[in-house]
């Protein structure tokens, strides 16, 4: 069997190389031929009677060739949906084109609000026309100027957020729009905006760097490589603006931009202005108002849905591997890890268990049934979960049931009236077209029957941009295979087609691969989803490498095929960054690194922090090197060490993804959503978040024992020892020991963490009693929360679902210092009989003098001071505590 990496490694520098000479070749001759485009004026307007949203038919100015005619007339519909979110959408004002349907991301329909009544456009050149409503801090304008253009601006502030006026002297500033070419172009504030989100690519900065072009075509490619188009396409950025010189605007005021859009593009970033380049459908652009990054996120998940509630189980450790020969391989891996004593919580079988890569079946020799049943069947004894790989691909075979049941069901992708042959590791395939709704009972029965043999906790989703080993030849007929603007696919220019369904493929419905490409990792994310929730009526675990806009309610996503480089172990943090912002906060990146050999340094590095990513997996490639976390023992030292932490913290995770999912809120940030005055965050790509309040600081280079770690300001405090504080009284730089076993982990003041105790599994950390970390401060109220379930339920606070949520809040006062609790239906934590043992108060002046201490009321405790000399705060440790979770308390202790 040939390896399809090693092949694409020798290849891709030279097509890289060639594209980039390419590339430049094509704007040059842009500016010296023929422009793209000429832009449109406004004929008509129109208003409803609500204010709420206006209609303008657009006519083009004059016609060009270049990459295909002009749509002569065009309709322009900006309305308020509500007062956080504004839509502006352009399309043909008399065909109608290809947009993303209802069933596929539901977004109710706003238009037309009722009857429009036409205004006459003041005559005079300039002259524009706003619309907002009361309550909206965002004006829509639309400019009659030749051609026209639009912005969208801040009532608050009157910053422009979004300003497609057109620059006279530059058509490449104008709005243009034909079949297969759309292009939009809005202008920034160079110096004061700061640009996230726009993926899948791996990204050496969080924050977009100017004169780069973002593709989204979704792809299968290496993402060991920086800035090409990867698995997925996120058509949204969020803003961050820095203040204006006259005040008027605040550091931190942010906003958000989707284009919503499944078509392939090219977004080219300048610094001082962004081009949208997009080779079909319609501009369907939403503006979500903030003025917070939290806001923005709860403001576009509410538009795209909110991500999807995850298993408490899935938060624990995981370990997978391409390559495992048989099960007694798989035992062995699980063995290991308990005789290290190092947490495993779910095992993994990657393409390897199938019979001839045949998904649904079960190779008979080394992967047997019965034994497979035995181990997971064992591994559910000991509390720990089995997900497997199924990819898109259902090999060509008529003796293989499955393929002979899709063919029945007639659910495959078609071209030229046949189905759609492609090649992918079981060799001919065809492909099931999830658009077709019986593609849904297909999927359905397949996965239904396969569990019933194989009782699996979850299913990893692979190949699905979609991949295929093949490029089939063009249509010479179509330009769909050959679209006249070439967007940067891969660095393969030349072909959309490359390594994937060719556009001309057709779906249900006669919706062409074409405009529906993007979606197909989404549409088999949500019908996976739908299968789970069916059959198991828990929550569904999931893990999709192609993702799409809103398929965070279906799916967690990791960062696909990295390599085992420190390079690589420093661009996780903006990956995982980017599918916090893009709706998706379950996500990690390969921990120790999946093609080419890691290293004992690299790999105890690299567990060091992916203990805390949102979800946590080793894995690796079939050629590299085996690096379970216990063939070390410095690595497995410290992954001990730093699982043994993050397992405290699962009912934080935990509740960070209930937050999630009800807000929209990532459970990695970067610094700004806290610190969002403190522009210096902005910048930070090297650390990041856990909610509000955990700063994790990572070790990411060689040799490296020391690490310079940002701070924004206020206390923060060591989260494995409490102590080694680092004070900033506003935002600062501090070199921090890091020696080989340790990486820095704060949780920062006005926090408080619910905290269990260390164990094996989730299951058995569940029932561990609670520590609660209060990080007081001189400025606020402190404040935490506990969300608590049975961890698996399908509807997450549900009416008839029993959940407690626990509001803690607490402060130094002048004479005491207390926590105290509020509790939404204690109900089911005090059936759990959840105790809280200890507290441990942190950030206590070392001037107040501690002279008496007792606790409020007849509680049995043992409190203890700590008053390290080096530090300029004392410790209040309260031990020997039984408060029941599920009930309010108060604890209060003198000082
Ligand atoms: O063509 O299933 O990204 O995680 O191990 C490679 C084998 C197919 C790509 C996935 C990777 C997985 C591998 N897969």
């Amino acid at each position: 069997m040939s390896s399809r990496h090693e092949r694409r490694d020798t290849m891709l520098p030279l097509l890289l190389f060639l594209c980039i000479i390419f590339r430049h070749g094509v704007e040059a001759s842009t500016l010296t031929e023929e422009v793209v485009g000429y832009g449109y004026t406004i004929s008509t307007v129109a208003s409803d009677h609500f204010g709420k949203s206006l209609t303008a038919t657009l006519s083009l100015i004059k016609s060009s060739s270049l990459h295909g005619p002009d749509i002569p007339q065009l309709k322009l519909s900006a309305s308020f949906e509500n007062k956080d979110r504004l839509r502006v959408r352009i399309t043909d004002s008399t065909h109608q084109r290809w947009e993303i349907p209802e069933e596929v991301i539901p977004r109710g329909s706003y238009y037309p609000h009722c009857s429009l009544s036409t205004k006459q456009f003041p005559s005079k050149q300039e002259v524009k026309l706003s619309l907002t409503i009361a309550n909206s801090d965002l004006i829509f304008s639309l400019h009659n100027t030749t051609p026209f253009g639009f912005t969208i601006s801040r009532k608050s502030s009157k910053d422009i957020l979004f300003d497609t006026s057109p620059d006279p002297s530059n058509p490449s500033t104008f709005i243009v729009f034909k079949d297969q070419y759309l292009q939009l172009s809005s202008s920034l504030p160079r110096e004061r905006a700061s640009l996230y989100g726009l993926g899948e690519h791996t990204k050496r900065s969080f924050k977009l760097q100017p004169h780069q072009t973002l593709t989204m075509w979704n792809s299968d490619t290496f993402s060991a490589i920086l800035d090409l188009n990867l698995y997925g396409s996120h058509p949204f950025y969020m803003d961050v603006r820095k203040g204006s010189k006259d005040g008027r605007v605040k550091s931190g005021s942010t906003h958000g931009v989707l284009l919503l859009n499944s078509n392939g593009m090219d977004v080219a970033y300048g610094g001082d202005r962004i081009t949208y380049k997009v080779i079909g459908g319609v501009f369907d652009l939403y503006f979500f108002s903030g003025s917070s990054p939290e806001l923005v996120m709860e403001q576009y998940t509410e538009l795209i849905g909110r991500p999807a509630p995850m298993p408490y189980w899935s938060f624990g450790f995981h370990q997978c591997r391409w390559g495992y020969k048989n099960v007694s391989d798989l035992k062995g891996v699980v063995a290991n890890y308990a005789k290290a004593n190092i947490p495993l919580e779910v095992m993994w079988t990657d393409i390897d268990y199938m019979d001839a890569y045949q998904d649904f079946t079960l190779d008979p020799i080394n992967f047997p049934l019965d034994k497979m049943k035995t181990f997971v069947d064992t591994l559910h004894k000991n509390g720990q979960k089995y997900v497997l790989i199924l990819d898109p691909g259902i090999h060509v075979n008529q003796t293989y049931a499955t393929f002979v049941r899709g063919l029945q069901d007639d659910i495959y992708i078609k071209r030229n009236g046949v189905n759609y042959l492609g090649q992918v590791w079981p060799g001919p395939v065809y492909y099931p077209d999830f658009l077709n709704p019986s593609s849904q009972k297909f999927w359905g029965t397949e996965i239904k029957l396969f569990r019933e043999l194989l009782p699996f906790d979850g299913i990893w989703l692979d190949m699905n941009e979609l991949s295929n080993f093949i490029t089939s030849p063009p249509n010479p007929s179509s330009s769909l295979d050959n679209p006249p603007y070439k967007i940067n696919n891969s660095g393969v220019m030349q072909q959309i087609n490359y390594r994937t369904v060719p556009a001309t493929s057709l779906h249900f419905g006669n919706i062409t691969e074409y405009d529906s490409h993007n979606l197909y990792g989404l549409l088999e994310s949500k019908a996976t989803n739908k299968v789970l929730k069916d059959i198991s009526g828990k929550r569904p675990f999931i893990l999709s490498r192609s993702t799409f806009v809103s398929s965070g309610k279906y799916t967690a996503h990791w960062t696909g095929d990295n390599a085992a480089t420190w390079n690589n172990l420093a661009y996780s943090i903006p990956s995982i960054l980017n599918f916090g912002i893009f709706g998706i906060p379950m996500v990690g990146a390969d921990i120790c690194g999946f093609s080419g050999n890691t290293t004992e340094e690299l790999c105890r590095r690299w567990i060091q922090l992916g203990a805390f990513y949102p979800f946590a997996r080793d894995h690796s490639d079939n050629t590299s090197n085996r690096q379970e976390l216990y063939l070390w023992d410095s690595v497995a030292e410290s992954a001990r060490k730093v699982l043994g932490l993050r397992y405290r913290l699962l009912p934080y995770l935990y509740t960070l993804m209930y937050e999630a999912h009800t807000k929209g809120t990532p459970i990695a940030r970067p610094l700004f959503f806290s610190f969002p005055e403190d522009v210096t965050t902005y910048d930070i790509s090297s650390q990041f978040l856990l909610g509000k309040g955990v700063l994790v600081s990572p070790v990411l280079k060689p040799g490296a024992i020391t690490v310079d770690a940002y701070f924004p300001v206020g206390n923060w405090f060591d989260l494995f020892n409490f102590s080694n504080s680092v004070s900033a009284e506003s935002g600062k730089y501090v070199t921090l020991d890091a020696p080989s076993d340790h990486i820095n982990v704060h949780v920062g003041e006005g926090n408080i963490l619910a905290m269990q105790g260390e164990a094996l599994t989730t299951e058995a950390a569940r029932k561990t009693r609670f520590h609660l970390v209060v990080v007081v401060s001189s400025s606020k109220t402190s404040y935490g929360q506990v969300y608590l379930d049975d961890g698996e339920t399908l509807d997450i606070s549900g009416q008839n679902e029993p959940w407690t949520l626990v509001s803690f809040y607490g402060a130094l006062q002048k004479n005491s210092v207390f926590v105290a609790s509020n509790v939404t239906n204690g109900r089911f934590a005090l059936d759990q009989r959840w105790i809280i043992e200890k507290v441990t108060f942190l950030g206590i002046p070392k001037h107040k003098r501690i002279s008496y201490m007792n606790g409020t009321g007849s509680l049995k405790m043992v409190v203890k001071t700590h008053n390290d000399d080096s530090s300029q705060f004392v410790t209040i440790q309260v031990s020997e505590l039984s408060l029941l979770i599920g009930e309010e308390f108060k604890l209060e202790i003198e000082i």
